[in-house]
């Protein structure tokens, strides 16, 4: 029997998730006294390292949890749940950690790296444990801002290390105890062959099975399949697919399959994350959306990478008059098996507000609020822009670049107008101010579409791209456009985003994802093989 300690703070529903699909029951530890008697215990922490420290005491639940490691008893950290064995973290300084490892949590050096340190890394695994008995080198899967540095005084925890600009702690364990930095239950099926070994309590893996690898850990460039999902006029909800965002065809939506088992094809090809984006749900209440939900949830049962689902993230009143917030949007989607939602249109209206404010917060927004409680990781800002050409750039107070592809009537500049309401309005907002502006909100990624390049097969927008990735430190997604396999590499040479997404060329099966990585594999590009 495997206890959860889920204190409630966050999204731990993909660890279900995985836990289930191994074959393998729960129990929730629900008071104070269940920590003692569980036979295994996984401890996710999700969130921020002070909300999680806070929940902890509040709930009684710190004194257990010092007496059940100090026994040596079989410990899973998952993230947070490595980070609170520490004394503490840079993330809230004066709260303590359970201080079973020496040392301090820090945060990532944002001036040279983009944080947070969000997709698919190597681990240096060094000495043997049973926990990666069978490991072959495989990429896993990380999301977190801050992490802890091998140290001499923590030396006797150390089990793995990846590197990060410099190296951290990816793995720590000592006896029965063991913490992971990365996402065991979003790492495929690398990761869910570690799980099984805890749940299993492998303790006595034969030790010539146990993976030790090699020096260099290397981070993967993320290649992202997309799914538009809309009902169409028979009330089916389909994955379709817009050309510069008009999803129809001779007066009919495109239909282009069936949303679970397209993500889980994806998957088995080996996209790197699976975003979903409910693209009418800014006319609709998105939590009466229950086929969309049910969509996630299915998902989530059997895709064990990243999920984004985006639309509808907003505040909401009903027919009844009962007030929604974001967060309560996000909520759902959250608990229906999402690891990162995605905000398009309200996060113009929020930087609209911003930008009147001078640039200051007021904690009122849904990216401010879902930040907070579940991460900035969990937050992708969706930026659906389109080009206005100008003469010069003094012609407007936008960021403007100058183009090679000159506007219909020869302008050499143009600038990136957000819009909302799925490309029908344009607004006096530009993607780069945008994305600026989300990243000082809590925002933690940008997927950043181009509604001139989408459907169009012509290759991303670097002007565009380059543009935004230059002016922010979190990660970007390049997206629009993809019409073959070199797309891929020349987007990640000429723009060094962190991902590039596709839809179109995956759907009608023109590129497969296998071909898109082994291209990039050939050009020297990392990727997760
Ligand atoms: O505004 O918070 O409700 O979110 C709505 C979301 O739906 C936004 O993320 C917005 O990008 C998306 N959306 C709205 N309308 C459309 C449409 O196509 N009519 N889809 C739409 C945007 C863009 C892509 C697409 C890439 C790659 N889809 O993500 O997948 O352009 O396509 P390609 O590889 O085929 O070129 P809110």
């Amino acid at each position: 029997m495997i206890s959860l300690l889920d204190y409630g703070a966050g999204n731990v529903r993909s660890l279900r998730n995985a836990i289930q699909a191994l074959g393998f029951s729960i129990t929730d530890i629900e008071k104070p006294s269940d920590i003692l008697k569980a036979e295994r215990l996984i401890f996710p922490g999700v969130g921020a390292f002070g909300a999680a420290m806070e929940r902890l005491h509040r709930l009684g639940y710190v004194g257990p949890l010092k007496e059940y490691l100090a026994a040596d008893r079989p410990f899973l950290g998952i993230c947070i749940g490595l980070q609170s064995l520490f004394e503490g973290s840079e993330e809230c300084p004066g709260v303590e950690g359970l201080g079973l490892i020496p040392g301090q949590i820090r945060r990532f050096d944002a001036s040279h790296l983009s944080v947070p340190h969000m997709g698919w890394n190597d681990v240096r695994v060094e000495r043997p444990s049973p926990l990666f008995a069978g490991y072959a080198g495989e990429k896993l899967y990380f999301v977190h801002s801050y992490r802890a540095e091998p140290s001499p005084e923590n030396a006797d925890w150390r089990l793995a290390t990846t590197d990060y600009g410099a190296p951290f702690l990816s793995a720590v364990q000592r006896g029965q105890i063991a913490a992971v930095q990365f996402h065991p239950e979003k790492s495929g099926a690398a990761g869910l062959r570690l799980l099984r070994h805890f749940l299993a309590g492998d303790e006595a893996a034969s030790m010539s099975d146990v993976g030790v690898s090699g020096a260099d850990t290397r981070f993967a460039k993320r290649v992202i399949a997309c799914l538009d999902v809309r009902t169409n006029d028979a009330g089916d909800l389909v994955v379709t697919k817009g050309d510069q965002y008009d999803v129809r065809e001779a007066g009919e939506v495109r239909n282009l399959g069936k949303p679970v088992e397209l993500a889980q094809r994806y998957y088995e090809e080996g996209a790197d994350e699976v975003t979903f984006l409910n693209i009418t749900a800014f006319r609709d209440f998105p939590l009466a959306d229950q086929p969309m939900l049910e969509v996630l949830r299915r998902t989530s049962e059997r895709v064990f990478v990243p999920l984004t689902i985006g639309g509808g993230i907003r505040s909401f009143t009903d027919a009844n008059g009962v007030s929604y917030s974001a967060l309560d949007v996000a909520d759902e989607y959250f608990r229906s098996g999402a690891d990162k939602v995605s905000i398009g249109s309200d996060a113009v209206y929020t930087v609209e507000r911003y930008l009147e404010r001078g640039g200051a917060k007021d904690g009122s927004s849904a990216i401010e609020q879902i930040s907070e409680v579940y991460g900035a990781q969990a937050v992708v800002i969706s930026i659906d822009p389109r080009r206005v050409y100008v003469e010069t750039p003094e012609a407007t107070r936008h960021f403007t670049v100058e183009t090679a592809t000159p506007g219909p009537n020869g302008e050499r500049y143009c600038w990136f107008q957000c819009t909302v309401k799925g490309g029908r309005e344009g607004r006096d907002v530009d993607a780069v101010e945008l994305a600026k502006a989300c990243q000082d909100l809590g925002a933690g990624e940008i997927l950043l579409n181009s509604i001139d390049r989408d459907g169009t097969g012509a290759g991303f927008d670097h002007e565009l791209i380059g543009a935004v990735r230059a002016a922010v430190s979190i990660p970007v997604i390049a997206s629009s456009g993809a019409g073959c396999v070199e797309h891929f590499a020349e987007v990640f040479a000429a723009t060094d985003v962190e991902a590039a997404l596709a839809a179109g060329i995956f759907h009608r099966r023109e590129v497969p994802i296998e071909a898109v990585k082994s291209y990039l594999r050939e050009q020297g590009i990392e990727i997760r093989a």
